[in-house]
């Protein structure tokens, strides 16, 4: 009998359509899942002329293989990867390969990683992006391991991947061990930015306007023109499922779907990872913490009835002043996103040895996955540039945004705020980059002497009034002193 060139394990939606999707690219692939039902529906229902070969034991799965195997996980992420991995390795020879395609957690897979090598077996771990659709019809796919096993698949990945304008496979070599898992968490933080943010737009619109989501529906359209530099899958989605009316009533779908935003949690293990890199993300974070307030439903009814709603007169808000307002403080709202999630990416590459290509990264984002976008294009430029900037924010054409749109941005805050909108995004976005382009944070001078004052931590200083660098000591680092508070007098001291 025919050996199948490749195995994949977890028929799920997303497992049944990336078998049908890599036997159309020509591959013989055998499938198994621990629930045998599962294989027997899809064996009758979906692959009866196929080059599909269902499997009804690990063993009859394992021989079906052609050598080194290569087997594809796509079981649900966590301990179920671990017991399956367990199971599978008995029957495997050295040198065939395992491939965790679920949203696993990084460090399990750096883990995993280690432990198979040590036993002789090759493993990737890939992020896969673009839900049931890409699946079956081209995903963007985040793959990281050794990389004599990404050569193992790279035909396989190349031809099942998404493809973007240029015709370019949506997949490259990410790095070793948890790099294709890290990169494909932080695509994901990314993703619940990009989101909040088109949401808070659409609440300032409700509120500050006045409009129906179907006026708003009919704006965000307008944005997904193919030149315009916010167009882009979740422009697309948000404007398509806000037309969509309420099944037989007048009134729309969006209106009557409840305010909670729920997760999964590779958005909180972006967070988690920037707060252990000392990275700030306070978009991403802002999101994150949005979704968790939605979750708190109970709570925001009963305290909403105590706590005063808050909204600013009425002012005169011209309606496609705000609308051309909102236009570009959300794109640069973005790039202050998309440059957190990168210079996150730019950490990690340090700290875990990702040796990461944010070039090949942003590139293999334009197509298959949730945030792909014409913005994207741009980036992958800005990298191919110059690929150790130090922030997306101040590549030149992406400077040229900040300087135009920050006053943008800035009076949108001010509309949603005076309409009684929170928009936690905006808010995150425009004050990184005000940080970012302060040279001396007076915030951060007033914590360091409260710190001195009351602990005995100590400060640096800087070299005078007018001169915002540091005093150096004679080793060339940052000088240290004390002020003596409780003396008379309260003496300063030179600590370093
Ligand atoms: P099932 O059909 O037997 O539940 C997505 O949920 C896929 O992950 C399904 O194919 C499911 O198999 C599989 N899955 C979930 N938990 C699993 C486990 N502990 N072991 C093996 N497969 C598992």
């Amino acid at each position: 009998m025919q050996k199948s060139q490749i195995g994949l394990v977890g028929l799920g939606v997303m497992g049944q359509n990336l078998a049908l999707n890599m036997e159309d690219k020509g591959y013989f692939v055998s499938v198994y899942n621990r629930t045998a039902s599962k294989t027997e529906k899809f064996a009758q229902d979906k692959i009866q002329d196929k080059k599909i070969q269902p499997t009804y034991s690990l063993e009859e799965f394992v021989d079906s293989l052609e050598r080194p195997r290569k087997v594809i996980l796509l079981v649900k992420a966590g301990q179920a990867v671990d017991d399956f991995i367990e199971k599978i390795i008995p029957l495997m020879d050295k040198g065939d390969l395992i491939i965790d395609s679920g949203n696993s957690f990084f460090k399990d897979t750096i883990r995993r990683n280690q432990y198979l090598e040590g036993k002789g077996f090759l493993f990737i771990g890939t992020g896969i992006s673009g839900g049931e659709e890409g699946a079956l019809k081209g995903p963007a796919m985040m793959p990281g391991g050794q990389k004599e096993a990404y050569n193992l698949v790279q035909d396989l990945f190349e031809k099942i991947s998404a493809k973007a304008l240029d015709n370019k496979p949506c997949v490259s070599y990410i790095g070793p061990h948890g790099a294709g898992h890290y990169v494909k968490m932080i695509h994901n933080g990314i993703e619940y930015g990009d989101m909040q943010l088109i949401g808070e737009c659409v609440w300032t619109f409700k509120k500050a306007l006045g409009l129906t989501s179907e006026e708003i529906a009919e704006i965000i359209e307008k944005w997904n023109n193919e030149d315009d530099v916010l167009s882009s899958y979740l422009i697309e989605i948000t404007a398509e499922s806000m037309k969509e009316k309420d099944k037989g009533k007048n009134n729309s779908l969006v209106d009557l779907v409840a305010d909670i935003t729920r997760m999964k949690g590779t958005g909180t293990w972006t967070v988690q990872s920037a707060l252990e890199l000392l990275v700030p993300i306070p978009t991403i974070t802002a999101a994150v913490f949005s979704r968790e307030m939605s979750q708190d439903k109970d709570l925001r009814l009963q305290l909403s009835k105590k706590i005063p709603s808050y909204r600013e007169i009425n002012k005169d808000i011209n309606r496609e002043e705000l609308v051309g307002i909102a236009h570009d403080a959300l794109y640069l709202a973005k790039l202050s996103s998309y440059a957190q999630g990168m210079a996150l990416l730019q950490a990690a590459s340090e700290k875990y040895n990702f040796n990461l290509n944010l070039k090949n990264i942003v590139e293999g984002w334009r197509a298959g996955c949730i945030i792909r976008a014409q913005f994207l294009d741009e980036i992958t430029k800005v990298y191919q540039d110059n690929p150790k900037l130090l922030s997306l924010l101040v590549a030149p054409r992406f400077l040229d945004v900040v300087k135009n749109n920050l006053s943008k941005l800035a009076q949108f805050i001010g509309i949603a705020h005076s309409a009684g909108v929170p928009i936690p995004t905006m808010d995150g976005s425009f004050d990184y980059i005000l940080q970012l382009g302060s040279p001396t944070m007076v915030s951060a001078q007033v914590t360091a002497i409260q710190r001195d004052f009351f602990g005995a931590h100590g400060y640096f200083k800087l070299k005078d009034m007018d001169n915002p660098e540091m005093i150096l000591n004679k080793d060339k680092q940052w000088k240290e002193f004390h002020t003596q508070w409780m003396l008379p007098g309260r003496p300063e001291e030179e600590w370093s």
